[in-house]
């Protein structure tokens, strides 16, 4: 017997749709002890808020997030919304006993982060940050790979995170997509909107980063802020730069920067272990490329292995063998993973506590560059 599960969405961008989606495509595609009710959403412009309800199918719109919050009807509580605010909303839904799923990065600062961890821990609340990449099936079968032991021990990790699309100076900063360049909104630039994603998938792979060295650089210095219209400093790393070390003594080297012009999101990794190498590209999402020493010399090289067959991670919910899924099926399998955890009592990986720990690297990476010196990983 499914039972309805009640979710209130805060924030309609980019993030709301694709988790909005998700909730609606999940239980077609799973089978789920839950069944998502989208109930209502939650935005500052109430005709956007509105919109958006009537688009997705949620029951009720507001443009106050306590009212979802305070809402005894909400099951799970949705954050979408930029950086700066997922602390105080957290924090509340928390306190409400409310299920969270909360948009990445967890927090602004390593600080905000333990308050959420200490809360939502202290509530025994379920929860997951959303680190959707860990989800594209490839990069769950790259985990796999190194989990059953196939690549032996690890030498290299390193990854990239390329776009191109803050190099003119005229893109403003603040205001609705622009926040992410709003060092008061977004807590760093590239640091916690892309490399985030890559230190969550490397120390899930390949585990904890123990210090870091670093070199940020800002290109554009002065943008109009779309809220003031005044002409304001950039505080945001618009590329960064960082090696580092691994508990596993293999060694790593990470890239991000929006200035990369002719990519727009290409997240890139490699491992390199004593038999056998990874690599992975988010442009061509659904292949895994693999290298195993170990093969017949006459027949030894890189193979592309397309990830759609029924026994690879999470194929087997959708179509035939060699036909392949994109993007948006992160986030359905995110929340597949999510409602089938809470039915079970388990957590839901990556947990805020999970999330705190990419959170501490990014900020030892911020210190590092600022003061150019090595960081532990506290
Ligand atoms: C930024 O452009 C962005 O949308 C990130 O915020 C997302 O997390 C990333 O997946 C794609 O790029």
């Amino acid at each position: 017997m499914t039972k309805p599960l009640n979710v209130g969405l805060i924030g309609y961008g980019f993030m709301g749709r694709t988790h909005s989606n998700a909730y609606r495509k999940a239980p077609n595609f799973f089978d789920l002890p839950y069944e998502p009710v989208l109930k209502t959403v939650c935005g500052l412009e109430e005709d956007q808020a509105k919109a958006f309800a009537q688009k997705w199918g949620y029951e009720s719109y507001t443009t106050n997030w306590k009212e979802v919050v305070e809402d005894e009807k909400i099951d799970v509580v949705d954050i979408c919304v930029p950086n700066n605010v997922h602390a105080e909303i957290a924090i509340a839904c928390a306190k409400a006993g409310k299920a969270i799923c909360c948009e990445k990065p967890l927090a602004l600062n390593v600080a905000q982060a333990e308050e959420m961890v200490a809360a939502v821990e202290k509530a025994g609340v379920p929860n997951l940050v959303s680190f959707n990449y860990r989800r594209v099936p490839a990069v769950t079968l790259a985990k796999q790979l190194i989990d059953e032991g196939r690549l032996g021990r690890i030498f290299h990790y390193r990854a990239n995170f390329l776009q191109d699309w803050t190099i003119s100076a005229d893109v403003p900063q603040g205001g609705d997509a622009t926040w992410r360049l709003d060092i008061k909104a977004a807590g760093s630039g590239v640091t916690g909107d892309l490399l985030a994603h890559c230190i969550d998938t490397a120390m899930w792979q390949n585990g904890p980063i123990t210090s870091v060295s670093a070199m940020t650089e800002t290109f554009v210095k002065e943008r109009m802020h779309a809220e003031t219209h005044k002409i304001e400093a950039v505080g945001i790393d618009d590329a960064c730069t960082f090696m580092c070390r691994f508990d596993n003594g293999s060694l790593g080297n990470f890239e991000s920067t929006r200035y990369a012009r002719g990519h727009k999101a290409l997240y890139t990794f490699e491992i390199n272990g004593e038999h056998a190498s990874i690599a992975w590209d988010l442009h061509d999402l659904h292949r895994l490329s693999y290298f195993d020493h170990r093969d017949d010399s006459i027949v030894r090289g890189w193979r592309s292995v397309h990830v759609t067959d029924g026994d690879m991670p999470y194929m087997d919910k959708w179509w035939v063998p060699g036909l392949q899924i994109g993007y948006e099926h992160t986030f359905v399998h995110q929340v597949a993973d999510f409602l089938q955890s809470m039915a079970e009592g388990k957590p839901a990986a990556p947990t805020f506590r999970d999330a705190l720990a990419t959170q501490k690297v990014c900020e030892a990476v911020l210190n590092s560059a600022k003061k150019k010196s090595w960081e532990q990983v506290k």
